[in-house]
């Protein structure tokens, strides 16, 4: 019996769901078609330098989606699924905090965790579930309807859920279970077209657009799925070009002249989407919603917390300047701050410890008297051992929270006078069933080990 590894499911459900959004969504194909267009652009320009940060077949094949659900249970059964394809919980994402674009969720990110796995297929889904029992966004009695609603829909069939097990305890599929098992899963997030009750949706709308895309609805879809590209600003060129509306800006770092680091991520506002109302008075039209949109991203090095607290301080210097000089272009004003404050290159980044590599030693430096000593500076500088930066394979809350606003046409509303629900990644991990792993200490053990190979292979103490 032919068996399917967990990571050619992945890679299958990846490519199926791909195809799916793009019969949905055919502007995610425009998208997709420009991504490729840019990527082989930048491979001409740069040669190897290009796939620094990962393989060009990697790159090309490397999709993101996002998906919303409703209660802990149905994380907890997204998990399952998401299991079953080797992808993991890493990071806990509070969307609810964001100041001036609060979203009712709470998210983490499905991938693999593995260096190899990664290298394989890094297909990650952004997990949104959304907070009922948070008083700032829903008066108890919204709450409890919006609790009972959830509480009667099924989002993913038994069969679905029992083969996932089967795929995760086994770590594969046999063929025929496999086929099943992917036709099921991309099935369970494609755009149902069961009536949405009109009033319930637009109850929910003026707390959250996400709110009604989530609790609205009787199903689940997915959001968006986002391919990677290597020159994220041609590719904000190349798509205003084609006259399709792009946010505002590129979020995360901006475009400047150092090492590419984090995230940048970019995307156009949501498409009307025709969709089956139920009236008030029981008859069903079709109208039309916004929720669906389409983002892209460039990926750049892992930070580490020092790096990170960098660029954090770095981004809340750049809105401090925006807030006294509002005509000022934010890419501008960035760009800037950061070549002032913001080590300038790879090397830099290293030394000072404020972004994640894995270290190779070079055994075969040449000869110069000279002795490997445990600095890490001085391996570097005098070539001891080669540095290759770790890709940041997570998200970032500040960003997310600009990219959930691509499909939010009114504000929303939160109630400050009301206190936060509490939410962080424990009682996540509780929920989910399995722990949320912190995507710093997965970075710094990838790159603890190779410094533990580097100072064994020179027979230092430390590296
Ligand atoms: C998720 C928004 C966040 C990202 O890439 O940061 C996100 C959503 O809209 O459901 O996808
Ligand atoms: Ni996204």
């Amino acid at each position: 019996m032919k068996m399917i590894a967990q990571w050619r499911l992945r890679a299958a459900f990846a490519q199926r769901l791909s195809e799916m959004y793009g019969r949905e969504v055919p502007a995610y194909t425009t998208l997709v078609e420009v991504s490729r267009e840019v990527n082989q652009n930048v491979l001409r320009r740069a040669g190897a330098e290009a796939e620094r940060l990962g393989s060009i077949s990697r790159v090309t094949a490397e999709r993101h989606g996002a998906i919303r659900v409703g209660t802990p249970a149905e994380l907890h059964q997204v998990a399952r699924i998401f299991g079953a394809l080797g992808m993991h919980p890493v990071g806990f994402y509070d969307l609810r905090e964001a100041a001036s674009s609060a979203v009712p969720v709470v998210s983490t990110a499905f991938r693999p965790v593995e260096a190899g796995e990664l290298a394989r297929n890094p297909f990650r889904v952004f997990t949104s579930m959304l907070t009922p029992a948070d008083p700032r966004f829903f008066t108890p009695d919204l709450r409890e309807r919006l609790e009972r609603f959830l509480a009667a829909r099924q989002l993913f069939p038994p069969e679905l859920l029992e083969l996932a097990d089967q795929a995760e305890w086994h770590g594969e599929l046999p063929e025929a279970a496999a086929e099943r098992f992917l036709h099921l899963a991309v099935q369970a997030f494609e755009l149902s077209t069961e009536p949405v009750d009109r009033a319930w949706y637009e109850t929910l709308a003026r707390v959250s657009g996400v709110a009604a895309d989530i609790g609205g609805v009787t199903s689940t879809h997915i959001n968006h799925l986002t391919p990677r590209v290597l020159d994220i600003d041609d590719l904000y060129r190349r798509m205003t070009g084609r006259g399709v509306a792009m946010i505002d800006a590129i979020q995360g770092p901006p475009r400047w002249s150092g090492p590419d680091v984090l995230l940048r991520q970019t995307s156009f506002r949501a498409l009307a989407e025709p969709r089956a109302l139920r009236q008030p008075d029981g008859s069903v039209a079709t109208g039309s919603l916004r929720v669906r949109f389409g983002e892209v991203e460039a990926r750049g090095i892992a930070l580490t917390p020092a790096g990170r607290v960098g660029y954090d301080t770095l981004l809340a210097k750049t809105d401090a300047h925006l807030a006294a000089c509002p005509d000022a272009d934010r890419g501008e004003v960035a760009r800037s701050i950061w070549e002032q404050g913001f080590p300038a290159t790879e090397r830099d980044l290293a030394v000072e410890r404020q972004a994640f590599f894995t270290y190779d030693p070079v055994l075969d430096r040449s000869r110069d008297g000279r002795k490997p000593t445990a600095d890490l500076a001085t391996l570097i500088d005098q070539g001891w051992v080669r540095a290759v930066p770790i890709v940041y394979e997570d998200f970032l809350p500040r960003s997310a929270a600009g990219i959930f606003q691509s499909n939010l046409s009114g504000k929303g509303s939160r109630n400050d006078t009301q206190a936060a629900a509490r939410y962080d990644a424990d009682r996540l991990s509780d929920e989910i069933g399995r722990p949320v792993l912190d995507p710093f200490a997965l970075y710094a053990e990838q790159q603890g080990k190779s410094l533990e190979h580097v100072a064994q292979a020179f027979g230092l103490t430390e590296a």
